[in-house]
Parts: C-alpha cells; sequence; structure tokens
C-alpha cells in the first residue's frame, strides 16, 4: 500500500484528498504557493512545501518544482487532483520516471484520450455511440464543407486538442463554415498549440450526462451512475447531481454499459468519466476525463463509495473493492459550487477576505471546502470556495435540504454564487427536473437584479438582530445580579 503522497493541487480537493489520506494512514504532503502560505490544505497535511510564487505557471503547474518537492519529501506517490497537472500526460510520466506512483491512469491513456478525434474513433470502434461526423481531423476548409453538408447542418467545429467548449463553433449554413473554420483554427492553435479540428453534427438543447467509471490494474472495470451536469455557464458547471432525473432504469443500463465499453477500450485504470450528450432519448459518446471531477461527491453519496480511498487502493495495486452488483444506487444527490464570483454582475471574479464563515451541517448534508475565515480570494486561481452536496431519498428531499444548507451558509467578505443557486433551487423547471445545457440562457429571470445592496442587507440584518433580541427579552427578563449599569450595546445600540 501507498504509504506517502504528495498532493499536487490546492483548494478543497487537496484538503478532500488528504482527508482521505489521513483516514488510510497514507503520510500527506501539501505544495503551496506563496499567498497559500496558511491555506487550509496547507494546514491539514502532515508536511507542505513551498514551490513557488503566486501565478500557477510558476508553482502548481510547474512540473520540475512539484517532482523536486516530492523527491524531498521522499514520497511514494503523487495525487494531481483535477485542473493543474492532472491530465498531463508528460507530468504522469515525469512521477514515474521519478520512481513513484502517479495516482490516475496510465500516462498512455492520458494521453490518447487527450486526442479529442482519436479518442471518439476509439469509442466508436468499440460500439460506444458517438455524434455524427468525421473520424479524423479536417485537412481544408473545403473538406469541412463538403463533410458538413453530407452530415447536415447544424453542426459544430471542435479543435482536436481541444476539450471542455474551447475552441468550439457552431455553424448553421453552409456559406459560414469556411469562415468558421479559419477562425475556430486560429482559437485551437492559440489555446492548444494545434489548430486541428473536427466537425460533428450540432445536437440543440442536449442535456450533459457523465457516466463515472473505475477500472483495476486486474482489468475489472465498473461504472458507479451517471450524473447530471447541464446547468452550467460557459462550460463551468453550477448544479450537479445523480442520478439524471431524465434516464428511466433501462437508459441508466444501457448508459452504463456504454460507459465501461468505453473504459475496456483502453484498458482504463483508476477513476474516469465517460461523458455523454443526452438529446432525443439516445446518449452520444463527447469525451473521456482521465481525472477525478469537481462533482465527484453526488457519485460518493449515492453509492457510499470513497472514491478518492478507491482510487488509492487501485494505485496501490488492490483489486476493485466491489463487482458492477454490489454497487448501490440510493437515493438522490444534489451538489452546488459556491464559487467567488457575483452572479447578478455578470459572473464578474470577486475578491475580498473571508472574514465570516459559517458552514451548515446535519444528515446528508456534505460542505466540501477549501477556506477558512481570513482566506485571501485573489483572482490566481479558479474561482471555486467550496461545494455543498445534500443527499435524500427523493430528489425533492435532496433540493429541500439543499435549500435549508444554502440559506445558512454564510460566506461574507467575497461576493458569491449561493444567491443564484438559491433562486434555481426553488425555480419550477429546475424542481421538475425539466433541465439542458441551455438551463440559465432559457432562465434569464434568475439574473434579475431584485437583490438588495450590500447596504440594504447589512440595514435589514441590523433591524433582524434588534427585533430578534426583543423578542428573547419579552420571553425571558434578563436576570440581573450586579448593580452594573446598561452599556449601550445591552441596551440595543440606540442607547
Ligand atoms: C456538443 C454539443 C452539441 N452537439 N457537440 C461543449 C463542451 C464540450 N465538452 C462539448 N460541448 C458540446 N458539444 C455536439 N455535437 C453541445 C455542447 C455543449 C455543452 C456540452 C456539455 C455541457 C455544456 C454544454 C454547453 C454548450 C454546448
Amino acid at each position: 500500500m501507498i504509504q506517502s503522497v504528495l498532493v499536487a493541487n490546492r483548494g478543497e480537493i487537496a484538503v478532500r484528498i488528504i482527508r482521505a489520506a489521513r483516514e488510510m494512514g497514507i503520510r500527506s504532503v501539501a505544495v503551496f504557493s506563496e499567498p497559500d502560505r496558511t491555506a487550509p490544505h496547507v494546514m491539514l497535511a502532515d508536511e507542505a512545501y513551498a514551490i513557488g510564487p503566486a501565478p500557477a505557471s510558476r508553482s502548481y503547474l510547474d512540473v520540475g518544482r512539484v517532482i523536486a518537492a516530492a523527491r524531498e519529501a521522499n514520497v511514494d506517490a503523487v495525487h494531481p487532483g483535477y485542473g493543474f497537472l492532472a491530465e498531463r500526460g508528460h507530468f504522469a510520466e515525469a512521477v514515474a520516471r521519478a520512481g513513484m506512483t502517479f495516482v490516475g491512469p496510465r500516462p498512455e491513456t492520458i494521453l490518447a484520450m487527450g486526442d479529442k478525434t482519436a479518442a471518439r474513433e476509439r469509442m466508436r470502434a468499440a460500439g460506444v455511440p458517438v455524434v455524427p461526423g468525421t473520424a479524423r481531423p479536417l485537412a481544408s476548409a473545403a473538406e469541412a464543407r463538403s463533410t458538413a453538408e453530407s452530415i447536415g447542418f447544424p453542426v459544430v467545429l471542435k479543435a482536436a486538442a481541444g476539450g471542455g467548449g474551447k475552441g468550439m463553433r457552431v455553424v448553421r449554413r453552409a456559406e459560414d463554415v469556411e469562415g468558421a473554420f479559419e477562425a475556430a483554427g486560429r482559437e485551437a492553435e492559440s489555446a492548444f498549440g494545434d489548430g486541428r479540428l473536427y466537425v460533428e453534427r450540432f445536437l440543440e438543447r442536449p442535456r450533459h450526462v457523465e457516466m463515472q467509471v473505475f477500472g483495476d490494474g486486474s482489468g475489472n472495470v465498473v461504472h458507479l451512475f451517471e450524473r447530471e451536469c447541464s446547468i452550467q455557464r460557459r462550460h463551468q458547471k453550477l448544479v450537479e447531481e445523480a442520478p439524471s432525473p431524465a434516464l428511466a432504469p433501462e437508459d441508466r443500463e444501457r448508459m452504463g454499459r456504454a460507459a465501461v465499453r468505453a473504459a475496456r477500450a483502453v484498458d482504463y485504470v483508476g477513476a474516469g468519466t465517460v461523458e455523454f450528450l443526452w438529446h432525443g432519448g439516445e446518449f452520444y459518446f463527447l469525451e473521456m476525463n482521465t481525472r477525478l471531477q469537481v462533482e465527484h461527491p453526488v457519485t460518493e453519496m449515492v453509492t457510499g463509495v470513497d472514491l478518492v480511498e478507491w482510487q488509492f487502493r487501485v494505485a496501490s495495486g488492490e483489486d476493485l473493492p466491489l463487482r458492477q452488483p454490489e454497487i448501490p444506487l440510493r437515493g438522490h444527490a444534489v451538489e452546488c459550487r459556491i464559487t467567488s464570483e457575483s452572479p447578478f454582475d455578470g459572473f464578474l471574479p470577486a475578491t475580498g477576505v473571508v472574514d465570516e464563515l459559517e458552514v451548515p451541517g446535519g444528515p446528508g448534508l456534505r460542505w466540501d471546502g477549501g477556506i477558512s475565515r481570513g482566506s485571501e480570494i485573489g483572482l490566481h486561481y479558479d474561482s471555486l470556495l467550496g461545494k455543498l452536496v445534500a443527499h435524500g431519498p427523493d430528489r425533492a428531499a435532496a433540493v429541500r435540504r439543499m435549500r435549508g444548507a444554502l440559506a445558512e451558509l454564510e460566506i461574507a467578505g467575497v461576493a458569491t454564487s449561493a444567491p443564484l443557486l438559491a433562486r434555481i433551487m426553488e425555480e419550477r423547471d429546475f424542481l421538475a427536473g425539466e433541465l439542458s445545457t441551455a438551463y440559465l440562457e432559457d432562465h434569464p429571470a434568475l439574473f434579475d437584479s431584485a437583490l438588495p445592496t450590500g447596504a440594504e442587507a447589512a440595514l435589514a440584518a441590523a433591524a433582524a438582530l434588534l427585533e430578534h433580541r426583543a423578542r428573547a427579552e419579552r420571553a425571558a427578563p434578563r436576570i440581573r445580579t450586579g448593580a452594573e449599569p446598561l452599556s449601550n450595546w445591552q441596551r440595543g445600540l440606540a442607547g
């Protein structure tokens, strides 16, 4: 078994991984950039190493510095979390060359799934449904146009080296293909250093439904059901849930079998996600993500499986602890991403100091956070502050629990996505499970700024506090034992 691990990440996911390591008796080593010196993941780990200044390119993304810290700490494994170096095949190779275990799939798998047309073609060959489109990158704008005409419009141009929606272009008319091809190619070249494109039939308002898969070194592969992640903005998810309200049990079984086929086709080892589009009662392979995902807790809540524990076991050479029929699907779970963004201000990134932090609790409720009181929220990293996850016997119960949790959550000093999430938890289509990747565009009223300003909110809070005190005093008159005069504060501020 792995005895020690360096966690090459920060924030809530580093905290999550360090907790799992501690439970398993694995020594944990954090790395941190200058502004993260006293961050929760650093405080929680058994040891911590400075790896450079604030910019990620010079700290969390610096392969040389991360490997040097791992050598110095003398760990036998490295867990990449998500983002940063998690899907850099060359980082996984560097970890292996340094004689350590990479907690994740084999480097060849990461590299193979990073090439989106190659991944698409391998999946099609393995019998996994894919959207009609090209098997190879397009050679020219002319080929793009003729292929689009044979597929039928609308189509979407995608970057072969891309993923996550970067460099995507929807084209609705044949005469627009060439222009879109040039523009998308330039964008892909500057974003990925690889301008190659491919084309697919564009599906309107699909749902994003993804399957959690897990493989071990003995060739066992299972799925842990699906997550619905349709509520997103510019490819950043806001709300995720498990299971998907769109899938009937037989759909789930079909999609699960396809996801296992997809993972087997690449001899998958470790935790992975097979992304599908769900459209017109059918599903189509999109991409395979070779990492633990942000939204993994909803899967954990409905299956009772600790996915990070499984990652450590499989990376240590153990077989999967459960076989497919032994994995339960119990109740429903919803996750809300709490980010430092002003949702009523065009999702403007928010900065500040967290000067108040109260997180909810209770049965079926989980807070995975990466902040503490005093945390400085800047612009160097991802805006995710933490995740609220609610579980219940059914979807309505999980949503009710989430509403209560959002009402209790208190983060002062930095604007967050929480008020928007609270509105979504009461919106009619959401409650009916009527979702699509266009959900937010289709519900602009969610963004109406009927919200009080900061000053109005502070006055309302002060008034509520005074009212609360007055009631408490009427109910239970204070027993005074001394002769000390009442302070202005005790008299109720006004004096
Ligand atoms: C699509 C699509 C419709 N048709 N492909 C966006 C992210 C990238 N992983 C793939 N994406 C899409 N690909 C075809 N053929 C619609 C999207 C899409 C989307 C997918 C998942 C989650 C949110 C999305 C939002 C807009 C578009």
